[in-house]
């Protein structure tokens, strides 16, 4: 089973995420084990505070560097992880590609920035990588990990209902995905294409691929060059 180790300090904004749709179905199947730690647990301070002012000076926090560490120490002192990942604006960019890879693990840590970033000294030592889902800041690295779990889960052998239909993902093949339509037939003096009626598997084949390239030249020409 895949087990996933989440640090943060407001492990509530992932909670309902993870009990929802595929995460949920692939947690109760057994496939994956989400485990939340609230860094404010690994606080020695008076008030479980988990930040700390910049040397240096200059705006904002900066996450503290005992209690992340000591959190990270206990849980590498009790498995061996495959990567420890911070989240950060300035990480490796999060494509289909990375999550496939990421898919194959079996332990990782993922660690969500707040404030300014964490402690330097704390990418120095543990984080094996770095990982941001897009050019945009967001206020911490609870979205960014949760988006790149559900994109890693979702690969999972038994998440989805059908083995097949992670494969036929936009970008898996490189392309993005073909429309799709369901009943009724018409609607509203609009129909389905005539296609996608007919029952012949090669030429419905045929049309999905060709409304993938059509589809992917019109909107992300850079995927295919
Ligand atoms: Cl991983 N963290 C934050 N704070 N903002 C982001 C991000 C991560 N990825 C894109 N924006």
């Amino acid at each position: 089973m895949m087990r996933i180790d989440i640090i943060s300090v407001i492990p509530a904004l992932m909670h309902s995420f993870f009990e929802h749709s595929i995460c949920k179905r692939a947690s109760d199947a057994g496939l994956v084990d989400i485990v939340f730690h609230d860094l404010h647990d690994f606080s020695l301070k008076k008030h479980r505070q988990v930040d700390d002012y910049p040397f240096g000076g200059g705006a904002g926090m900066v996450m503290a560097i005992e209690p992340l560490s000591r959190c990270l120490d206990q849980l590498l002192s009790e498995r061996t992880y495959d990567e420890v990942i911070f989240f950060t604006p300035d990480g490796q960019l999060l494509k289909q590609g990375l999550a496939n890879q990421l898919s194959l693990n079996t332990n990782m840590i993922f660690i969500c920035g707040h404030y300014k970033g964490i402690d330097e000294r704390v990418r120095d030592k543990y984080v094996t990588r770095e990982v941001s889902i897009g050019d945009y800041v967001l206020s911490g690295g609870e979205l960014a990990a949760a988006v790149t779990a559900d994109a890693i889960i979702r690969l999972l052998p038994g998440a989805l209902g059908d083995e097949s239909s992670a494969l036929t993902d936009s970008f898996q093949d490189g392309l993005l995905a073909p429309p799709v339509y369901t009943r009724p037939s018409e609607f509203n003096g609009q129909s389905v294409p005539e296609v996608l009626l007919s029952g012949h598997d090669r030429n419905i084949d045929a049309w999905r691929h060709e409304q993938s390239v059509l589809r992917t030249q019109k909107r992300r020409p850079d995927l295919l060059s």
